[in-house]
């Protein structure tokens, strides 16, 4: 997506202008990747911007950092309120919100700690990840030749911007043979995920999708939608997949903060169902939509609301 500017950038506690928020090309992340990162958006609503469980992908920043050694020089709630306070500055109604932390200019060498640890929130316009009519139509993706990192290598549950290298190794090679997403298998042979989203399996109304100890980032919207999915009455088993099963369900669909609930017509040219959004896809979107929009009542407190 090719960034539209907009007013301020939330840079180490203050709002500074857009093209004001830089760093030094000899910072530690530039270096070694070191940095943790969010994708959040927020929707209008009738009441207002909302942003989509904005409390929990904190949450997971301050995690994704905790595994990293590093400390955060914010509390959780200051970050909440930046948030908010950023998507009110730049008078954003919906779009796509991008906290990072980073290890900023120091030193050089591995070692980060002996290097500042800088926080910015910026919001940007992102619509449909993997296009408009993917939404309705399904996409067209393949099984990786990439893996996803073996435990003990990179923590797959920190989101790190280091692992998306990972991420791009998939994604490009998905791209260069005519497929919009790669499925990357774990280091065991099973299904894991998509380079930037988590992968649920249909078959026989029965719901699946890979564990935590697939190499998986714990979604949060994975996490929505097995919520969601319960609410419909739909059985849900978080159990190891193998690749085999892609070619022979009823549907597939991928999640996510930028892919929302996409779904999936097709894996190494296998149709997959009908060869385009099945039913229980297109049920759970639909009740994802709805959640998120404000459409339905919020059940869980999904919803922050920007304005008090
Ligand atoms: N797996 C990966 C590897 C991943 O990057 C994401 C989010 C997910 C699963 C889904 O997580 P969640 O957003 O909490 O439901 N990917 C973010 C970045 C995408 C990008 O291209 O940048 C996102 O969707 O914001």
């Amino acid at each position: 997506m090719p960034l539209a500017k907009m007013d301020v950038i939330w840079f180490n506690g203050k709002l500074v202008p857009w093209d004001e928020a830089r760093i030094h090309v000899l910072s530690h992340v530039v270096h070694y990747g070191t940095s943790f990162f969010e994708g959040i958006r927020c929707y209008e609503t009738p009441r207002g911007t909302a942003v989509f469980r904005l409390t929990p992908h904190i949450r997971r920043l301050i995690d994704s950092a905790r595994i990293y050694r590093t400390e955060l020089p914010y509390t959780q709630e200051q970050l909440v309120a930046a948030v908010k306070e950023t998507v009110r500055a730049n008078r954003l109604r919906a779009g796509y919100i991008r906290p990072v932390v980073y290890r900023g200019y120091g030193e050089i060498g591995v070692n980060p700690l002996n290097n500042p640890v800088e926080v910015a929130i910026a919001t940007i316009e992102w619509g449909k990840y993997l296009g408009a009519e993917a939404m309705e139509q399904g996409v067209d993706v393949c099984v990786s030749s990439w893996q996803r990192f073996a435990p003990n290598t990179m923590p797959a549950l920190a989101k790190a911007g280091g692992n998306y290298m990972n991420s791009q190794l998939i994604k490009m090679e998905a791209l260069a043979n005519g497929y919009a997403e790669g499925i990357a298998l774990d280091p065991g042979g099973h299904v894991s995920e998509g380079s930037g989203e988590n992968l649920f399996v249909v078959r026989d109304g029965v719901v699946y999708t890979p564990p935590v100890s697939s190499s998986i980032l714990s979604g949060i919207t994975r996490e929505t939608v097995i919520t969601l999915l319960g609410e419909l009455g739909v059985e849900v088993r978080e159990q190891v997949i193998p690749r085999e099963l892609l070619y022979v369900a009823d549907e597939l669909f991928f999640t996510g903060t930028a892919a929302e609930v996409t779904p999936i017509r097709s894996v190494d040219r296998v149709r997959i169902g009908a060869g385009r959004r099945g039913p229980i896809t297109g049920e759970v979107q639909a009740a994802f939509f709805a959640v998120v929009q404000g459409e339905r009542d919020d059940r869980y407190g999904w919803l922050e609301y920007v304005e008090p």
